[in-house]
């Protein structure tokens, strides 16, 4: 089969192909990675009681703690030798968690990715800015490869220095850009403050590694002139391109040759029914050096099954809407960063603000910090007290607590070139 066939396989047949990916992945997990072999013997379970993706979760989950747990390379499946490449992530605490792939590991990413290009029209003739920071971090070798392998010219500009990157997409042409969506926003202004937003040739972007809402895309494609498109991964089980964006822009595809993806109940680890919401779990069905058994994401979303208009036969997953350990608990009342994004978007606001977190005596201190633009700018002290209340009650409304809203004057936030940062809880400092 065609690797590019393989989006339109029938579901039968894909069914088929992941249940016996999976019966083999577990058999060499089992004899290659202690930790998981383990946990199947602490539960009784064999390898062979395993033999289709009906059996998936009588299988223990896998957690992020495990890769420090074992850390640097004692999750790998393969000798240190057949291992080509590492990547590593941060965390916001912690040790680093360290990742390996094979040659073939790599050719597998590097498709995930060519799949999603080739369908939105990336080929030949394209020159694709890769403005996702390179290094340890997945984003820039990610994208890069699959760039390359659809054809198209990269340019591996990386992060940081965006009057050069400004210049760069006018300079060369670009006409694709990858980076994460606070950025693409912060490169629109930018480009506008310099006066050379005309002078872009961008066509499409692709834009992952954080949440960001259906909100934030509009503003992205008015601002830049461009198709955006939404790519998803995490380090642990590949990078970007474990699910991608297709043409309708409607779910991310998930790439479920190589990956099979369930919806549980973050408390419970109980398996929910289709198109619930709840925390998103991979099993990676050909990863060589770093497989991944049940891996709990955090992430929380809810999946698609139904057709994609595109022909596409994977199941797609919608935008994250955040991470189970984003959550803020303040007064008792469960947070999400990307609710208070959404009120904000939709009352005309941009996605430029700071939630700031503090206990002060016996009760938690909640503070929304949000720019104004240049379409809602004031300096009358009446008017900005006015549209503080506006969204204080437009907050309440959606999140059943009250905050205190500070509007501030346009671009005094810290704009970020990679992944923004949205949350200061002081409570844990
Ligand atoms: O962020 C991989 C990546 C790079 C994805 C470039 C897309 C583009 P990590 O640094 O390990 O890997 O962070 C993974 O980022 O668990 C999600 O919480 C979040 N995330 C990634 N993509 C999206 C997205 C990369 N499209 C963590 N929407 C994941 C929402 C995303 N959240």
């Amino acid at each position: 089969m065609n690797n590019y066939d393989i989006d339109h396989i029938p579901r039968e047949e894909l069914k088929k192909l992941q249940s016996e990916r999976l019966a083999a992945q577990v058999k060499r997990s089992y004899e290659r990675v202690e930790c998981f072999r383990n946990r199947m013997d602490e539960i009784g379970l064999k390898p062979d009681d395993i033999k289709g993706v009906e059996d998936l979760s009588k299988l223990p989950f896998s957690y992020k703690s495990d890769l420090r747990d074992y850390y640097p390379f004692g999750l790998f499946a393969e000798p240190m030798e057949n291992v080509v490449r590492t990547h590593a992530s941060s965390g916001t605490t912690g040790k680093r968690i360290v990742v390996g792939y094979t040659k073939r590991d790599l050719d597998m990413w590097a498709e995930c990715i060519a799949r999603m290009l080739k369908e939105i029209g990336v080929g030949k003739g394209d020159i694709a800015q890769i403005s996702f920071g390179y290094g340890l971090f997945t984003g820039g070798f990610g994208a890069h490869a699959g760039a390359e392998m659809v054809g198209a010219t990269v340019v591996p500009m990386s992060s940081g220095n965006t009057k050069l990157q400004i210049q760069t997409m006018i300079d060369f042409g670009v006409t694709l850009l990858f980076c994460t969506p606070s950025y693409a926003l912060y490169l629109a202004e930018e480009a506008e403050k310099m006066g050379v937003k005309d002078k872009l040739k961008l066509k499409y972007g692709i834009f992952g590694a954080e949440p960001w809402t259906e909100k934030m895309r509009k503003d992205i494609e008015k601002e830049l002139s461009i198709k955006a498109y939404d790519i998803y991964g995490l380090s642990e089980v590949l990078g970007p391109g474990v699910a991608c964006e297709c043409k309708e822009q409607a779910g991310m595809h998930i790439r479920e040759d190589n990956f099979i993806a369930e919806i549980i109940d973050p408390d419970t680890g109980e398996v929910l029914p289709e198109g619930s919401t709840g925390e998103l779990v991979f099993t990676s069905l050909t990863k060589e050096a770093f497989p991944v058994i049940r891996y709990r994401t955090r992430d929380i979303c809810s999946l698609i099954y139904e057709p994609c208009k595109c022909g596409c036969t994977h199941i797609r997953m919608n935008k994250p809407t955040g991470r189970s350990d984003d959550m803020l608990i303040i007064r008792g009342v469960n947070v999400f960063p990307s609710q208070i994004e959404e009120v904000l978007l939709t009352n005309g606001y941009k996605a430029n603000y700071q939630i700031i977190v503090d206990r002060v005596g016996n009760t938690d201190d909640f503070e929304v910090r949000v720019e104004m633009n240049s379409d809602n700018f004031s300096d009358s002290l009446g008017e900005i007290s006015r549209m503080e209340k506006e969204l204080v009650s437009s907050l309440k409304s959606m999140l059943g607590i009250q905050a205190r809203v500070r509007l501030v004057t346009p671009k005094s936030i810290v704009r970020s070139e990679g992944k923004a940062v949205r949350v200061i809880d002081k409570r844990k400092l």
